[in-house]
């Protein structure tokens, strides 16, 4: 056989048509080679999402700077906290009534904030005091049967953060706030009707007319207890869940954790009669409630009768464009109740 014969026979060999059993296994070979990298992708791409997933996890809010819209990613856990302090959220509040102004916070409160409140009053309660008419002076009464004592303002964190918490929700500074009142009514004590805004001259004299009264529930009352404003309307139908008390006007039950925020000077600061308030008698269980009272000015500042001094750098200004005539009570003021700019407005 020549060479060229041997050539054209190999050639022949080599195109000659594979057998199945020869397609089957580069099928085999083809379809091994894909499963296994595909496999091996799958595995690859599971391998970073566990690895992405359980890191994002582990960390916090506060590790992603921007994530949820924060600024400072490094903070402690009390600074965290009273940032959470100042967030109010608008669809927890309920529009109550207008005439008085107010308005009611749904967990204004946590659970451990209530607790925290009624641990420092538990051992330190007395019965209450109302302010006398003439003096001023606190004395005791039959109009509020309930117990109640004084935490100071700033007292701890959590006070801290409560006053804070108050203090955005209503516009209103914390400098303006008395301390926080906690009060106790156990079976059958009340508050009668009164009003929150001054009739003497001796209150008015620290930061002048309460403006706002915020009502805290610490705990929740198995009947009875209600705050009641019998002077506005309320044209609820009041199941038998309601004590009769509560049948007579604006009434609201006491939630644990809820705020009640009302107003008892209207928009022009005139003293608001609407504002007119009380505590139906405790029917079953006992009640806990938390008050701050807020002034028109500063409480904790107080004014030193006869003093000649300008409190507000704005003093001369305000003289200059005639406040002292156009705005007296605030500008000069009274003997008991000195205004803010004697001396700008040359009265001492
Ligand atoms: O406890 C209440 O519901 C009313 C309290 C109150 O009237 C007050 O503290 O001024």
């Amino acid at each position: 056989m020549d060479l060229l014969s041997l050539r054209v026979k190999i050639e022949v060999r080599r195109r000659e048509p594979e057998t199945p059993l020869q397609e089957f296994r580069a099928l085999r070979y083809i379809l091994q080679f894909f499963i296994t990298g595909s496999a091996m992708a799958l595995g690859f791409f599971l391998l970073i999402f566990l690895v992405l997933g359980s890191s994002i996890q582990a960390m916090s809010v506060d590790d992603l700077p921007g994530w949820m819209g924060e600024i400072n990613s490094k903070k402690t856990e009390a600074e965290i906290l009273s940032q959470k302090a100042q967030i109010i959220d608008p669809t927890r509040i309920i529009q109550l009534a207008w005439k008085p102004r107010a308005f009611l916070y749904k967990g204004f409160l946590s659970d451990k904030e209530c607790e925290h409140l009624k641990q420092l009053a538990r051992n330190k309660l007395e019965k209450s005091m109302v302010a006398d008419n003439e003096s001023g002076k606190g004395v005791l009464s039959d109009i509020r049967t309930s117990s109640g004592m004084f935490i100071d303002k700033g007292h701890d964190e959590v006070v801290r953060r409560i006053e804070n918490r108050m203090a955005t929700w209503t516009f209103l500074p914390e400098e303006n706030g008395e301390a926080l009142q906690v009060l106790k009514y156990e079976h059958g004590e009340k508050y009668e009707p009164h009003y929150d805004f001054f009739q003497d001259n001796y209150n008015i004299q620290m930061g002048g007319h309460r403006i706002a009264t915020v009502l805290m529930y610490l705990s929740n009352v198995t009947k009875g207890g209600e705050t009641i404003f019998p002077n506005a309307p309320d044209y609820r139908v009041k199941d038998d869940t309601w004590s009769e008390c509560a049948k007579r006007g604006l009434s609201v039950k006491p939630i644990q954790g809820d705020a009640l925020l009302f107003f008892s000077l209207t928009t022009e600061a005139k003293t608001d009669t609407s504002s007119l308030h009380g505590s139906c008698p405790v029917v079953a269980g006992e009640k806990w409630s938390a008050t701050k009272w807020i002034h028109v000015d500063s409480f904790d500042k107080q004014r030193k009768a006869g003093g000649c001094e300008d409190e507000n750098v704005s003093c001369a200004e305000w003289a200059a464009m005639g406040e002292c005539e156009k705005n007296p009570s605030y500008m000069v003021g009274s003997e008991n109740n000195p205004g803010a700019c004697r001396a700008s407005c040359r009265v001492c």
